[in-house]
């Protein structure tokens, strides 16, 4: 097996460091644990460009793979597996990479408006004074409104995002997993964006219960690789 390199990854952190929150990044930690490596996380702040100037862009993940930094999750994914290759595959076959594509996108551009309904005032209040203004100006200038406006009316947002989730919650009745009997990236695509609620947010954003599939998933995925997700500092119990 390709032996262990020396992996940094720059990770979104909260005023608290140990609070790592990026839903992106946590797709990236979940396809690291997938094939088995172990990166140094260090933790990054909104306003802290200058810190990953050198990757040419301003947004984390950022991972440095000896002299390669890599920018963007799914570029990561891709590089992981490619570098990695004989390491457990993150799309189980070359067919299933543009599948994994589609929910990579399918997360990015419907899941996170519909969490960020539910959170955006939490992760406001997980910022320190400097990340926290700058957090506000942009996402208030996405959203169009003040964050407290944008998340007023929570129970529109849940029933919003239950149905957001129809098609997942039908397609986990009858599969363990998304990629099918056992996890791969398609399902770290998705369970990121929960890892970022639970990380950043007291209250669960499934009100479903036992009942709910997606739950029973998630519960899965808090579980591998030794509790990883799990374990990890979050604000939800
Ligand atoms: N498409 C990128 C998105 C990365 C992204 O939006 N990262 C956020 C943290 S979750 C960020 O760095 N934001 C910095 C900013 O808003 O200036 C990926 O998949 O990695």
């Amino acid at each position: 097996m390709t032996m262990q390199p020396s992996l940094t990854l720059y990770e979104l952190a909260g005023m608290d460091p140990a609070l790592r929150f990026s839903p992106h990044c946590w797709k990236v930690r979940m396809a690291l644990a997938h094939k088995g490596l172990a990166a140094e996380g260090l933790p990054w702040r909104f306003t802290d460009k200058e810190a990953i100037a050198f990757s040419g862009q301003g947004l984390v993940p950022v991972l440095v793979d000896g002299g390669t930094a890599v920018a963007d999750s799914w570029r990561i994914a891709l590089h992981l597996e490619t570098r990695f290759a004989d390491r457990p595959s993150l799309f189980g076959a070359p067919e299933a990479v543009p599948l994994a594509r589609f929910v990579n996108g399918w997360s990015d551009v419907v899941l996170i408006p519909a969490i960020a309904r539910l959170i955006l005032t939490d992760i406001a209040r997980l910022l320190g004074p400097a990340d926290e203004a700058y957090f506000r100006q942009t996402r208030e200038r996405r959203f169009g409104a003040a964050l407290e406006t944008v998340v007023a009316d929570r129970p529109a947002h849940l029933k919003a995002l239950s149905q957001t989730l129809a098609p997942l919650r039908a397609l986990l009745q009858g599969q363990d997993f998304i990629a099918g009997g056992a996890p791969a990236y398609a399902d770290y695509c998705v369970f990121g964006m929960f890892m970022w609620a639970r990380c950043a947010s007291p209250s669960d954003i499934l009100e479903g219960g036992g009942d709910d599939p997606v739950v029973a998933w998630r519960e899965r995925l808090l579980d591998a690789f030794d509790g990883l997700a799990r374990r990890a500092p979050a604000l939800a119990a």
